[in-house]
């Protein structure tokens, strides 16, 4: 089937009808590539490097042994870029995040802070508690939840149905803390709840030693009790009385948590503080408004909706996973379906740590084809997931991702910086051709993309999934998000 549509695409391309004999096949095939990029793109930005991901630094100079964790947003949460073990020198740590990223989070453990990308994390970060307006501020706000133009308690059953099993459903955060960079603060409204017990809502946060500072800030009374005769029993409604909101302060550089009271016991936003290790709250977005909800049991199924509120503005969540890029390569860039769904995978690297994790998504040539890092061999595409050469895996439907390999090793590893050091060994009647990362100006067999990538179906041309990437080839500095866009119809989108 490949060789057919190989030889269709070259008379159509009108580049001679064979090899020539002073030709030789690797030319023969790089002038076949040439000629089918021309007919899409009819000039390439020399500049363009085929890489969404950039490398960036922020310094650094504690003045005693500090460990950074570096935050870069993706897809609405802060997630772990860099992490730095025990720096006591000023020095600038690296990261990779998406080109265009302005700010990142900088954590040293008990202060945080937003700061410019390839600026400084600043020293009298220490001193946390001179907040012009106050360590803490708590107040009852003048609106209610009802007042909140877009709030939708339907989507947040269809998020978190009744006696549903919701934790780790898509579209929820899970174990998060959140930073707040707005001065004025923000106002949290409690929407929602259906519990027997009831709850007191708290803010946490760690001190300069280190220690959880706790204070409440709401609690659930007696106007939102109502008797349920399904259950011959009274419990504690918010809609019944839908309270006015409170509006809240946090200390200046500090990243905070949520958590509910129930008397006997506490259950946070951060799992690991839970007695019995359970995820007790999530967070999700709909319509620019931040939605939290909690479980108020150590038991299964987490509904995790006994209490739900409601932020604006909107918090985003900080979480410990690290940011993952997808690596997305053409096998010979001769057969002219440039569908860049040949080999795909995804990668995760914590800039600063030891090991690569290799996450095999798609094969979508029918050619043996082993991805290498560096002189390490990762793999043959269709054995990691569990096929052999001659199949299409995952480019017509998404069955499973592969298993993961972790390369260890890889201090000194850079996703932004030629490609990773990846590379791919297509075999072909004998014959082995490397995919590398492009040089510039030439015509691109390997692409860096963001995380949750959806590449094209089987012989879709990505410029026919993807609207903007011819524009994108041709305007290197023009990378915004043209990866975002796409025909829905004609992507593999993983479950
Ligand atoms: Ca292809
Ligand atoms: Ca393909």
């Amino acid at each position: 089937m490949k060789k057919s549509i190989f030889l269709s695409c070259m008379l159509a391309a009108s580049m001679g009808a064979a090899l020539t004999s002073c030709q030789n096949r690797e030319e023969f095939f790089e002038d076949a590539r040439k000629a089918n990029w021309e007919k899409m793109v009819s000039s390439i930005d020399p500049k363009q490097d085929w890489n969404l991901a950039e490398n960036f630094t922020v310094s650094v100079n504690p003045d005693h042994q500090t460990s950074y964790s570096i935050y870069v947003k993706v897809d609405g949460k802060y997630k772990l870029a860099a992490k730095y073990d025990n720096v006591t020198s000023a020095r600038e740590l690296s990261f990779t995040a998406v080109k265009g990223t302005e700010q990142v989070l900088v954590s040293a453990g008990v202060n945080v802070q937003l700061v410019d990308v390839n600026g400084a994390f600043g020293t009298a970060t220490r001193s946390a508690s001179n907040w012009e307006l106050g360590e803490f501020k708590c107040d009852e706000s003048l609106r209610k939840g009802t007042d909140i133009e877009g709030l939708d308690l339907g989507y947040v059953t269809t998020m978190l149905p009744e006696n549903g099993n919701n934790e780790g459903k898509d579209g929820l955060t899970e174990d998060f803390m959140f930073y707040n960079g707005n001065a004025d603060g923000f106002t949290i409204y409690p929407v929602a709840s259906y519990t027997g017990a009831r709850l007191r809502l708290g803010i946490y946060w760690y001190d300069e030693d280190g220690n959880r500072v706790e204070k409440e800030v709401w609690r659930l009374d007696d106007t939102m009790k109502e008797f349920d005769p399904s259950i011959n029993t009274n419990i504690y409604r918010v809609q019944k009385a839908m309270p006015n909101g409170i509006h809240i302060r946090t200390p200046k550089n500090k990243a905070f948590g949520f958590y509910i009271d129930k008397v006997s016991v506490q259950y946070y936003s951060q799992s690991s503080l839970n007695n019995c290790g359970q995820v007790h709250s999530v967070s999700f977005e709909k319509d620019g408004i931040t939605y939290i909800g909690f479980e108020d049991a150590c038991k299964t199924p987490l509904d995790l909706n006994d209490l739900v509120f409601v932020v604006e503005p909107d918090l985003t969540p900080i979480v410990e996973d690290p940011v993952k890029w997808t690596v997305a390569c053409e096998d010979l860039g001769s057969t002219c379906d440039y569908d860049f769904n040949d080999v795909v995978f995804e990668v995760e690297h914590v800039t600063g740590q030891d090991n690569v994790t290799v996450t095999p998504l798609a094969a979508g040539g029918l050619l043996g084809s082993t991805i290498y890092l560096g002189d390490t061999e990762v793999g043959e595409i269709h054995a990691l997931l569990g096929g052999q050469p001659g199949q299409f895996l995952n480019t017509e439907t998404f069955t499973a991702s592969g298993t993961p390999v972790v390369v260890p090793g890889q201090s000194s590893f850079s996703i932004g910086t030629d490609m990773g050091g990846f590379r791919i060994s297509v075999e072909n009647n004998g014959n082995a051709s490397i995919i590398t990362a492009p040089v510039a100006g030439d015509v691109p067999q390997m692409m860096i993309v963001p995380e949750g990538w959806a590449w094209p179906l089987e012989h879709t041309n990505i410029m026919t999934a993807y609207p903007s990437f011819a524009d994108w080839s041709k305007a290197a500095a023009v990378y915004n998000y043209w990866a975002q866009y796409c025909d829905a119809s004609k992507v593999i989108k993983r479950k």
